[in-house]
């Protein structure tokens, strides 16, 4: 058994890989989380206490963090602020968390001698046309689009240079875009599900033809679970699952399983700088260290996420209408 700290660990998709943890190891785990808006203890209820130590606290507080890093034997790095339209809104939060708390981070590792796993997103490739063949993959240039990109690519090429200049002993994980149960209101998928609970129409920005490439969390996080028993130390691996699916696609299938008529949703304002298409291409995470995603049915999983919001109003119910002020301020 080892000991796992685990950032963010109580944002969407760091608390599906703590249960995910919990139930597939007998690692044990400290989750450290700010709890900022986007973090919310009720997303770890249930799990064993013998298991799992919470700790409220900011990754950009040095004492802190060499504090419990001292007590683990690996780091797995998912704190952030992770939203794109947050980011256009005001970025200066994505600079302090996401590049001087990786930075607080990767230190304390590399004086303490720990293995670190940091999470990152296919968003630092920037983006791809509609029709190009190519996907991304390990060795696409990074070109990021928005703020928040913009902080997760600075946040990787400080990883990269921790492990060259300094021997920290890192492994990195680029992953697209995560659906599944606890997801924030603000994200596509869960914004629209309530939407149409709450009985309004789903929003699209533009016209709606923005491909993501979609992967359930927990296939997220068997990959980093993969990633860190087996990974090389100082290498990236791109997670993904064959997923991509335009905007308007998603919409159709959620109204669908709700049993609306797919074509009841309106379009909003765009996103600025809205980033077209996103495709990973996981050939080296399945052949180098034999990972395979389990959810392939991308119609079952919305079916189940759907459900899970459908019986768990009481955990989305007190973010939903700061949310929609939210957007409502800005067209969208
Ligand atoms: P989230 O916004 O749901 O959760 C982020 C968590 O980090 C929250 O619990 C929040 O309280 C915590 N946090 C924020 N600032 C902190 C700080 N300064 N100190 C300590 N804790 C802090 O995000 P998510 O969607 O679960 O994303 C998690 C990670 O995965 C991020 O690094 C993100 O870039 C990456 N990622 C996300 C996706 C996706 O589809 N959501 C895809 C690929 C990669
Ligand atoms: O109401 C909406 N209508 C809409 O059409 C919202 C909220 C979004 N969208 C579009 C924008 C994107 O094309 O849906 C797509 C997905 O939007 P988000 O859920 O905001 O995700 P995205 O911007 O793609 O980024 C996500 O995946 C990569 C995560 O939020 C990031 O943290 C991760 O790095």
């Amino acid at each position: 058994m080892s000991s796992l700290l685990v950032t963010g660990g109580a944002g969407f998709i760091g608390s599906n890989f703590v249960r995910f943890v919990i139930d597939n190891t007998d690692h044990h785990v400290t989750v450290l989380d700010k709890l900022t808006y986007a973090g919310h203890r009720e997303s770890l209820a249930g799990l064993d206490p013998q298991r799992l130590t919470f700790v409220q606290g900011d990754i950009c507080d040095a004492p802190l963090v060499n504090q419990l890093m001292e007590q683990a034997d690996a780091v797995v790095h998912y704190a952030a602020e992770s939203h794109n339209d947050n980011s256009l809104n005001d970025p200066r939060p994505f600079l302090d968390t996401n590049v001087i708390g990786t930075y607080t981070l990767i230190e304390a590792a590399r004086k303490l001698g720990k293995r670190f796993h940091h999470i990152s997103t296919d968003e630092v490739y920037g983006d791809l046309e509609l029709d190009d063949p190519e996907r991304f993959s390990e060795s696409t240039p990074y070109n990021p689009s928005s703020p928040y990109s913009s902080t997760k690519a600075a946040s990787d090429l400080l990883v990269r240079a921790w492990v060259r200049s300094f021997g920290l002993q890192a492994t990195l994980s680029n992953c697209s875009n995560n659906y599944g149960p606890y997801q924030h209101v603000e994200k596509f998928i869960p914004r629209q599900i309530t939407e149409i609970i709450d009985g309004r129409r789903p929003k699209l920005y533009g016209k709606g033809e923005n491909v993501r490439d979609w992967i359930h969390a927990d296939d997220h996080s068997s990959a980093v679970l993969t990633i860190l028993e087996r990974g090389e130390i100082g290498e990236t691996y791109l997670i993904g699952a064959d997923g991509e699916k335009n905007n308007r696609d998603v919409v159709e299938t959620i109204l669908t399983v709700m049993g609306k008529d797919s074509q009841d949703f309106e379009h909003v304002a765009d996103r600025a700088g809205h980033d077209m298409r996103y495709a990973i291409d996981s050939t080296r995470l399945r052949t180098e260290l034999g990972w395979e995603p389990r959810f392939t049915d991308f119609s079952e999983g919305i079916a189940r996420t759907i459900q899970w919001y459908q019986d768990n109003e009481a955990w989305w119910r007190p973010q939903k209408d700061a949310t929609e002020a939210f957007y409502a301020a800005r067209g969208h």
